[in-house]
């Protein structure tokens, strides 16, 4: 069977692939997009698309027979997950030893999964951590661009004041604030007029009903409604699902062949198609980026790629605690699945940390405040082919997370000495407070200026580009997902204008 031709492929549908896509398109540049997940736009037998986080089905998890919920437990008991029939489901825990990586599995990646918390980071630890990245045009230009591109939008404090649904902020906030840290609000991409609504029962739930990292079924503007609808509507982009790229390789006349595995949404191999591109670029995220090239790499099929592919890989310092509230500071049994503030001491030179106040949506009371703490920690992973599996294997070890700990104690031992409150030690599944085995934030792999040109292009290989987290080394003091779009907005615009011929 004769390969099929596009000008430019773009592998993966998260945010750096959804940019690119869209620029492609507008510049006129017949664009492929190959997404391994679905599309999520077809209701189930229950009318919705996507299963709430109280009753997960097989819609919430790609391919496992029993769910993967990051709180583990409550009371230490295993309340949280469910046996599942094993589906192309819309959440993907991904497990390398020491650490597993949450991941979003559909058109749309990431966004369809995550607490969209649009985040901007701190100007001057942006220029610490990309240096060559001239800060005045992200900040004057493409921060701007991306927010607005992506739906950012702003809770109305007056309503936060009273909302039901933040109560368990404000109890977050009061605790933080009694002990000298200052909580600033977050930005997000979860429409607040909406959610207001929904806490007049005027429209139907979904922040308010326990929807989050399963998909949200309302209310949220995740990629499919905002870069790829707009790609989409260029004519010149098409996605294609359930196609996994597993192969690349370059042909004599420079042009990249893909081998993609096309399955059903049960899992069977439907065939193995070949694809041919002029223009390649990798959008499948930190750990599918990676993975392609360390695989293209060490099979042979890339041998140009050199040393830094598969290097500097961060969890953005994330870790997760709990804490027991007092008796008298009731959350109440209504909390919105979208984080809307933080506890910022990231400017803080000793000790910097950026806590996001998170929900424990569980319909009840739970005396319980949840925080991911996003810190500033030193340590990076690297990944490692392994060939009986054909699967790049991260390289990191649980005491690789300790910094990020000894981090968020110090900041949540004053709030609890100052508070008369202490850490909850029955939410992970035995009796850890600190949670550091898993990460919503892998960045890293193929990181600019090392794997990469300054604006993505593969070091080694003309026409094959980077666009996704992976050019990010490892931490951006923040939620990752803005700093993500800015950058491919920066890249793409300096690749269309020096790299792909005019038409
Ligand atoms: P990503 O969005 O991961 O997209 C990659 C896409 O490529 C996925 O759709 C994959 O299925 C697909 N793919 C992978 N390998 C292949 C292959 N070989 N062939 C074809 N397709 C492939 O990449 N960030 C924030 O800023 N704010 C938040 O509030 C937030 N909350 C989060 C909550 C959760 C539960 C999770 C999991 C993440 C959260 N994040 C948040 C992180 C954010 O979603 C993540 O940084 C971005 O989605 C990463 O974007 P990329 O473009 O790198």
């Amino acid at each position: 069977q004769a390969a099929e031709h596009s000008q430019a492929v773009v592998i993966g549908t998260g945010y750096g692939a959804a940019v690119t896509a869209l620029r492609l398109g507008a510049a006129g540049v017949p664009t492929v997009m190959l997404e391994m997940g679905q599309s999520w736009t077809k209701p189930g037998e229950d009318g919705t698309i996507f299963s709430d986080m109280l009753t997960p089905d097989r819609r919430s998890t790609w391919f496992k027979d029993r769910t993967e919920m990051p709180l583990a437990s409550f009371l230490w008991m295993d309340v949280a997950n469910r046996d599942i029939e094993p589906y192309a489901g819309v959440l993907d825990r991904v497990h390398h030893g020491d650490m597993s990586v949450y991941v979003g599995r559909g058109v749309g990646g990431g966004s369809l999964v995550n607490g969209a918390m649009a985040v901007t980071p701190k100007r001057w630890y942006f220029e610490e951590i990309l240096p060559e990245v001239n800060a005045d045009e992200m900040y004057g230009r493409f921060f701007p661009l991306a927010n607005s591109m992506l739906g950012t939008n702003h809770i109305d404090p007056e309503w936060f004041e009273r909302s039901r649904s933040y109560q368990f902020a404000r109890v977050s906030r009061a605790a933080a604030e009694k002990a000298g840290y200052k909580t600033n609000f977050v930005p997000s991409v979860y429409d607040f007029e909406y959610m207001r609504r929904e806490e007049d029962e005027l429209v139907p739930r979904s922040a308010l009903a326990a929807e989050v990292i399963y998909g949200n079924n309302h209310g949220k503007r995740s990629l499919d409604k905002s870069y790829l609808a707009a790609a989409l509507g260029t004519g010149n982009v098409t996605i294609e699902t359930l196609s996994e790229v597993r192969d690349i390789a370059q042909q004599q006349d420079g042009s990249y062949a893909l081998s993609v595995k096309r399955i059903d949404e049960f899992g069977n191999v439907l065939g193995i198609r070949q694809l041919t591109t002029q223009h390649l670029f990798l959008g499948a995220g930190s750990l599918g980026s990676t993975e392609l090239l360390v695989r293209a790499r060490d099979t042979g099929k890339l041998p140009n790629l050199g040393e830094a592919i598969g290097q500097g890989w961060g969890n953005n310092g994330n870790v997760m605690l709990g804490r027991a509230n007092l008796p008298q500071d009731l959350v109440g049994p209504l909390e919105s699945g979208m984080p809307a503030m933080g506890i910022d001491n990231w400017d803080d030179p000793a000790n910097p940390v950026f806590a996001e106040i998170a929900p424990v949506p569980a319909g009840l009371e739970t005396w319980a405040s949840l925080y991911l703490a996003i810190t500033r920690n030193p340590e990076r992973g690297s990944f490692r082919y392994d060939p009986g599996a054909d699967r790049a294997v991260l390289q990191w070890r649980e005491e690789q997370g300790q910094p990020s700990i000894d981090a968020a104690k110090q900041l949540f031992d004053r709030i609890n000495s100052v508070n008369g409150t202490s850490y909850r030690y029955d939410l992970f599944g035995d009796a850890r407070a600190f949670e550091n085995r898993f990460t919503y934030h892998p960045l890293g792999g193929l990181v600019l200026g090392e794997a990469t040109d300054l604006y993505g292009r593969v070091k080694g290989y003309d026409n094959l580009y980077v666009t996704d987290g992976s050019l990010i080394p490892g931490s951006t003091g923040v939620n990752p997902f803005v700093t993500i779009t800015a950058l491919a907005e920066r890249n793409i615009a300096k690749v269309l204008a020096e790299d792909i011929p005019k038409n």
